[in-house]
């Protein structure tokens, strides 16, 4: 058994076993449950967000000493073993003059997007804002000598895009004491946890909650060594953000507001929690110059609509390059995948778990209201004879169209099976196309 995956068992244990150890730590005894569905409507209705994996390690972009390190992009300082001081020379070639704040919230509003979540500071421990405690950040590290958050956060207020901030808050290889999945490789790195969480993680996630306005999202990564007692002296920070939300991976038991499955799509949703899906495009997070295996538009389309017929939300990755460009193949993707979202986004925003288990052709969203609502019929196997068969539906239906063509009206059959469709012959969409159905009443659905 790899020590990665050994690692992976032992972190997911250690994120279902230690919640009843500080649960009751963390639970704000002012929040309601009403509050707290208050607070995470907008994440629940935006089913959809950019995830952007930017760093040094942009710079080295998978290979070191003139080989290909293995894993993924941003690992490679811990992959390939590169002493500190190897690594901070690479900082003198992050230069990224063609960084466009601007562009990349609008390239994420024009694919569907509704929240951005950066890394402010990942592993290797490089912030990418200027953080008073540290030279080891692009303010002092760098030729470009400047603040990549603020003019990103300034940019997100101004579209009305909410942002969130990564931070690495146990594992950090550059500052001393700062954990490391498999062990210090370089002696500069070693030195007391504590002190590295007292003078490097709580000022530093201090600033990032301080310095660039409104924070929707904390998202905490790999509770490496993250003991309670750790833990507690940095969820409480996250009160500087009133009505922030945050992750299940801070550690100490604090499980925070939504689960993080990574890089794969639960086979059902996770009950009682919010939970969100953190996928790549390609193979790797932070950008490797080799890395072309990217997934399809259509793996991703349907990705999305999987995961919100499962009532989760999306958090899709980029990789910026050190110049500050985004690969085209992702803007690509996001391009189509906006082209998607014109047409069928309103069966994904504010949607909620399909009713039914399983639908041989697609998948089902829904926007129920007391006297009915209406379901998103996602058709991923366009039926050959024309009709399509809603297994289970008792419901009578008053209304389905098409949302690629809004004016038609299909013809729906009651039967003893379900709700029967009759379709027209072609798809509308080649990936998936969408059929909205209006209930006369009450969803019933026979299981
Ligand atoms: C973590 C990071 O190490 C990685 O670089 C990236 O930022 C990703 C989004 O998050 O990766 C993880 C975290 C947890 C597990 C696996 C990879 N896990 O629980 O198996």
């Amino acid at each position: 058994m790899s020590r990665w995956f050994q690692w992976s068992v032992v972190y997911g244990l250690l994120i279902a076993v230690l919640p009843c150890v500080a649960h009751a730590q963390e639970a704000k005894p002012a929040e309601t449950p009403e509050q707290r569905d208050a607070r995470m409507s907008w994440w629940r209705d935006a089913r959809f967000g950019m995830f952007i994996h930017w760093g040094v390690y942009s710079v080295p972009a998978g290979t070191y000493n003139g080989k290909q390190i293995d894993g993924i992009g941003e690992w490679i300082m811990h992959n390939g073993k590169i002493p500190v001081s190897e690594y901070r020379a690479y900082a003198k070639q992050f230069n990224p003059v063609k960084y466009d704040p601007e562009a990349w919230v609008k390239m994420a509003q024009d694919a569907g997007m509704k929240y951005i979540v950066i890394t402010s500071k990942h592993h290797d421990g490089f912030a990418l804002f200027d953080s008073k405690v540290t030279e080891w950040d692009v303010v002092d590290a760098t030729p470009y000598g400047k603040d990549l958050l603020k003019p990103l956060a300034d940019a997100c207020h101004k579209h009305g895009m909410p942002l969130g901030f990564y931070y690495s808050q146990a594992q950090d290889w550059n500052h001393p004491g700062g954990a490391a999945a498999q062990g210090h490789w370089d002696p500069a790195q070693d030195g007391s946890m504590d002190e590295y969480i007292k003078n490097i993680a709580v000022p530093q996630v201090e600033e990032i909650l301080s310095n660039y306005g409104k924070l929707a999202i904390l998202w905490w990564d790999t509770p490496k060594d993250m003991t309670p007692e750790r833990a507690s002296v940095l969820f409480p920070l996250t009160s500087m953000q009133p009505g922030i939300i945050t992750n299940n991976r801070l550690g100490g038991g604090y499980e925070g507001d939504t689960d993080t499955p990574e890089q794969h799509i639960p086979d059902t949703g996770i009950e009682g929690r919010d939970w969100e899906v953190c996928m790549t495009m390609n193979d790797t997070w932070g950008f490797k110059s080799y890395d072309d295996n990217w997934k399809s538009t259509e793996t991703l389309i349907r990705n999305l609509v999987d995961i919100a017929s499962k009532g989760g939300n999306y958090l899709l990755n980029v990789g910026p390059t050190s110049e500050g460009l985004i690969p085209d193949p992702s803007i690509q993707r996001l391009k189509e995948i906006g082209a998607w979202m014109k047409v069928n986004g309103e069966a994904i925003y504010g949607t909620t778990a399909s009713p039914f288990t399983n639908l041989p052709w697609g998948r089902c969203t829904k926007k129920l209201t007391a006297d009915g609502g209406r379901l998103y019929l996602h058709v991923f196997t366009w039926p050959a004879d024309g009709k399509l068969l809603v297994p289970g539906l008792k419901t009578a239906v008053s209304k389905a169209t098409l949302l690629a063509a809004p004016g038609t009206t299909l013809t729906v059959e009651t039967t003893p099976q379900g709700a029967l469709i009759s379709l027209p012959s072609a798809a509308p969409d080649g990936i998936s196309s969408t059929i909205a159905v209006d209930l006369a009443g009450p969803l019933q659905v026979a299981q």
